[in-house]
């Protein structure tokens, strides 16, 4: 094991501090670090790729607090464009011109696009397009796929894996089964399952959500033909194709997934980088469907923050930062030359490793592979993961703390912190 070379002893105060204050200490689970070991670090601020702990030391930052920090953290043009923005006000709860703003440059961007919602986390948009789903085929069944992930209410809860999980089990205590009952799994790059699921719901399915690149199971890519045999058996049974673009918009490619793979989703959720680190979620789609949503439509969503002047700001300012010619050919540059490096160092260092990038999204699994679902992922050697995870940290690598992760690049990350990563996870990869 790396030495550890970093005094965290005022991560280690605040965060005993928290566990009395929140449950686990956090607001989230992941960040906890329970599936990695040790004390999670307490961070003190973060600007481009870095970031900087309570105990003042430095770390190059792979989460970019789960992919909105694209541009990197503290973006000079986001925070001057925020500034000018709070002397009008934090929130109206009434229209604004930048709803407009970012609605026209999601709808410009993103291929299926036609019309869009703004809420204010991606839960927020996956629970609404679901109940959107149900309404515009009026059938109840939705089938996800085992590892993705489309937040936290109750019906996307479901246990992952085995025909018992098909129909759908609670995965957290308090999701009452009839919450769950309609929810049917398949695993992931598995048109066989998904076909069979249609068949086993004649005329119940309302459609098919997932993660067109997941993110949520560890980095899974889709298999050649797996999204386009998805189009064509929504297509065939009725039921409408939903791509969870929450962590892949404007992060595969500026039109998202859908425009690097070329498919048209029915509908599409979004968050993270179009709220530039403010609270944003989106949903939007076809027009005919979106016009159900009130007060066009019957189809009830609401929120008290959705669609205020600071988040709209920072999302317009990211996406603009992110129109720059060149954007995405250097993430894709930058981060491919991180996930070949990694992947070098641990082949080259004796350990079964698999796994790549697409554009600015990267994944490292502990397992020979290849890893094509969530029960192959299982097959990673997360304990190996969690002491890589701690040596890298301790050695200023801040990575995802879970091997249940995808990691994330920005247009701040430079070559020599790409390198310097890399010689680092050399180094701990090494004495592993
Ligand atoms: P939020 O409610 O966390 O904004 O979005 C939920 C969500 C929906 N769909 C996808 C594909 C997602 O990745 C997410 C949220 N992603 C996690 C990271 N794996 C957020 C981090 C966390 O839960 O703390």
């Amino acid at each position: 094991m790396v030495n550890t070379t970093i005094k965290t002893t005022k991560s280690q105060e605040v965060f005993a501090a928290a566990q009395n204050l929140m449950p686990g200490g956090v607001s989230s689970p992941v960040r906890a670090f329970k599936s990695v070991g040790g004390q999670p670090i307490v961070f003190d601020r973060v600007k481009g790729a870095y970031i900087w702990d309570v105990d003042g030391n430095q770390y190059i930052d792979y989460v970019g607090t789960w992919g909105p920090a694209i541009c990197g953290h503290a973006h000079p043009e986001v925070i001057s464009a925020l500034h000018e923005a709070l002397e009008k006000g934090t929130s109206f709860g009434a229209p604004s011109v930048l709803e407009n703003v970012l609605a026209e440059m999601v709808i410009a961007a993103v291929p299926s696009i036609e019309m869009v919602r703004f809420v204010n986390s991606g839960t927020e948009a996956c629970m609404a397009v679901l109940r959107l789903m149900r309404a515009f085929t009026n059938r109840e069944k939705v089938i996800k796929f085992e590892g993705c992930y489309h937040g936290h209410a109750d019906m996307f809860l479901v246990k992952a894996g085995s025909g018992v999980a098909t129909l759908g089990l609670p995965d957290s205590p308090g999701v009452p089964k009839s919450a769950t009952i309609s929810t049917l799994t398949a695993p992931y790059n598995d048109l066989e399952a998904v076909k069979a699921l249609f068949e086993e719901n004649p005329d119940q399915i309302s459609g098919v959500i997932l993660e067109p690149v997941v993110g949520n199971a560890g980095f899974i890519t889709p298999d050649a033909g797996f999204l386009e045999g998805l189009r064509e058996l929504t297509h065939e049974y009725g039921a409408l194709l939903v791509f969870d673009e929450v962590m892949t918009g404007f992060r595969i490619a500026y039109g998202g997934a859908q425009e690097k793979f070329g498919i048209k989703p029915d509908l599409t959720t979004m968050g993270k980088v179009i709220g530039g680190g403010l609270p944003v979620g989106a949903y939007g789609g076809r027009r005919d469907i979106m016009s159900m949503i009130a007060p066009a439509g019957p189809v009830y969503q609401a929120g008290t923050l959705s669609g205020n002047p600071l988040a709209m700001t920072a999302g317009i300012k990211t996406l603009e930062l992110l129109q720059k010619p060149g954007s995405y050919e250097y993430l894709e540059r930058i981060t491919k030359r991180l996930a070949d490096g990694l992947l070098k160092a641990a082949q080259e260092t004796g350990h079964a490793v698999c796994g790549g990038n697409i554009s600015a999204m990267f994944g490292l699994f502990f397992t020979s592979g290849p890893v094509h679902n969530y029960e192959d992922a299982k097959k990673s050697d997360t304990a190996k993961f969690g002491r890589f995870h701690r040596g890298m940290l301790e050695r200023g690598v801040y990575l995802a703390p879970s091997q249940f992760e995808a990691g994330f690049t920005s247009l701040a990350h430079t070559e020599e912190d790409i390198d310097q990563t890399i010689a680092i996870a050399r180094d701990v990869l090494s004495s592993l």
